[in-house]
């Protein structure tokens, strides 16, 4: 898979150099770039936001930038990328997004600032690649460039490969529509609290019984509207008995 970031802090998105994701490049399961808005501009001061039509709090960033940089990063090679637009005023982005980008070829990430990007560059974008745009949950960040570090991980972690054990994609938070519950390791007793014994049984029907029944009372107590949401016929008669 290839990830493009236009951002004007490109040393936000040092973090994709480290540890799972540094991996995922240095195995060429993803290769990377992250581009300097600002190259694109043309003026002394570099300019990337003007004062929003309108009136108004805050700048909008311009679009003959914007639009520059698109062409460029988004030129047509042997796949069209997917633009992901990260902003608090997107679609929820969810463990079903990323699954289903994880199946691209090419994703190119537009990081804004300020009050956002100029509408018109979004709309251009949409007649010759798919867009997307974003928010990675309800609270305000001051650009992008966080959710975009967010969804690339969790876009990354799903490609074959990336993770050490496949299975543990598989049996993540969400991939049922439950939260996942307690989990433990040695010691058995650990100040004064033992590991619970259906763990140790050896019984594997009976600990896949528990950990269904502690996902459903997690997910009770944490998120009800998650098993408000579950399709029916995910609950079987067992659940229920909860
Ligand atoms: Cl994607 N961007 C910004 N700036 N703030 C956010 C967000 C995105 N998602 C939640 N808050």
């Amino acid at each position: 898979m290839r990830i493009d970031v236009i951002t004007i802090f490109p040393d936000y998105l040092n973090p994709l150099r480290e540890a799972l994701l540094g991996k995922a490049i240095e195995r060429e399961r993803i290769s990377v770039g992250v581009h300097d808005l600002r190259d694109w501009t043309h003026d002394v001061h570099r300019a990337v936001d003007d004062s929003p039509y309108g009136g108004g709090p805050g700048m909008v960033m311009k679009p003959d930038v914007w639009g520059e940089a698109l062409d460029e990063v988004c030129a047509p090679q042997e796949a069209t990328p997917r633009l992901v637009v990260p902003t608090p005023a997107g679609r929820p982005f969810d463990q079903k997004t990323a699954v289903r980008w994880s199946n691209d070829p090419w994703l190119v990430f537009a990081c804004g600032r300020y009050e956002g990007i100029d509408q018109r560059v979004i709309d251009d974008a949409a007649t010759r690649m798919p867009v997307e745009e974003v928010s990675i949950g309800d609270y305000v960040l001051v650009g992008g460039e966080v959710a975009a570090l967010t969804m690339i991980e969790a876009v990354v972690r799903l490609l074959p490969g990336v993770l050490g054990n496949p299975l543990s994609a598989e049996q993540d938070s969400f991939s049922d529509g439950l939260l996942e519950g307690p989990c433990y390791t040695r010691p058995e007793v650990w100040r004064d609290r033992p590991v619970p014994d259906v763990l140790r049984s050896g019984n594997h029907a009976a600990i896949a019984r528990w950990r269904r029944d502690q996902a459903l009372e997690r997910t009770f107590h944490r998120r009800p509207e998650l098993l408000a949401a579950l399709p029916e016929g995910d609950l079987d008669k067992a659940d229920r008995k909860q």
